[in-house]
């Protein structure tokens, strides 16, 4: 039995640097493992073998193997949160949630990769907006974002004004105004001074107003004004 112990520690660096290759990182490793998977929910390792974490993967979407890191649908979740929440993650894989911060990072550091950025309004019209290249600095960084390489889905851009910005929390105020954008527009975000696009706002039904301007918005393709029924970010490694 002892000897059993000592073989399998022994082993155990051996185990866990073939585990990790087999976990998947991304919803694109899931892909590639078996083409056949169905969007929906699934777990991937962005840290490692120890960093499970479930999220959705966008299997249909212009070729699939997308990892959605945030997603509005109900308004079911709370998104005005402090920074430990937006970089840890918070919500479920299943319905809304943000990934965090942390994973995003590693995400985005492992693999060069692209990100869409989807939307629906209340009457059932979809838009989309595309970015050939993102990615996040480090939480010493301020998890600051980078994007480049629009290409329009009908939603125009409203991302490319944020870029090069560090992320701001109602606790963290890291933004290009003098006030605290996330206090002002009660989310989370790489807001500057403040927004073109609200995506962790506050969840209303279209422009409703009761909120001003707090909404789930996407100002080139709406207004500030209206808050949309989803809306998506999601990522994928460039091939
Ligand atoms: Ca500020």
């Amino acid at each position: 039995m002892k000897l059993v112990s000592v073989v399998l520690l022994l082993l155990a660096p051996v185990l866990t640097s073939c585990l990790s290759l087999v976990l998947p990182l991304d919803c694109s490793d899931i892909y590639h493992h078996d083409k056949s998977r169905p969007s929906g929910v699934y777990t991937i390792y962005p840290i490692g073998p120890t960093s499970a974490v479930q999220v959705y993967c966008d299997m249909d979407s212009v070729g699939g193997r997308w990892t959605v890191f945030q997603r509005r649908m109900d308004g079911s979740l709370n998104f005005y949160r402090p920074w430990d929440h937006y970089k840890k993650g918070f919500g479920i894989a299943a319905g809304e949630y943000w990934l965090g911060l942390e994973n995003l990072y590693h995400l985005t550091r492992r693999k060069k990769v692209e990100l869409l950025v989807d939307m629906e309004d209340f009457n059932g019209k979809k838009a989309f907006a595309r970015y050939s290249s993102f990615s996040i600095e480090s939480e010493f960084y301020g998890y600051r974002l980078h994007l480049s390489g629009f290409k329009n889905g009908g939603a125009g851009d409203s991302l490319s004004y944020h870029n090069r910005q560090k992320f701001t929390t109602l606790d963290k105020d890291q933004d290009s105004s003098s006030s605290n954008c996330a206090q002002l527009y009660l989310g989370g975000f790489w807001y500057k001074n403040c927004y073109q696009t609200n995506p962790n706002g506050v969840y209303r039904w279209g422009a409703d107003n009761t909120i001003s301007s707090a909404g789930v918005a996407w100002n080139q393709w709406k207004d500030f004004k209206y808050s949309l029924t989803t809306f998506n970010m999601k990522i994928r490694p460039v091939q």
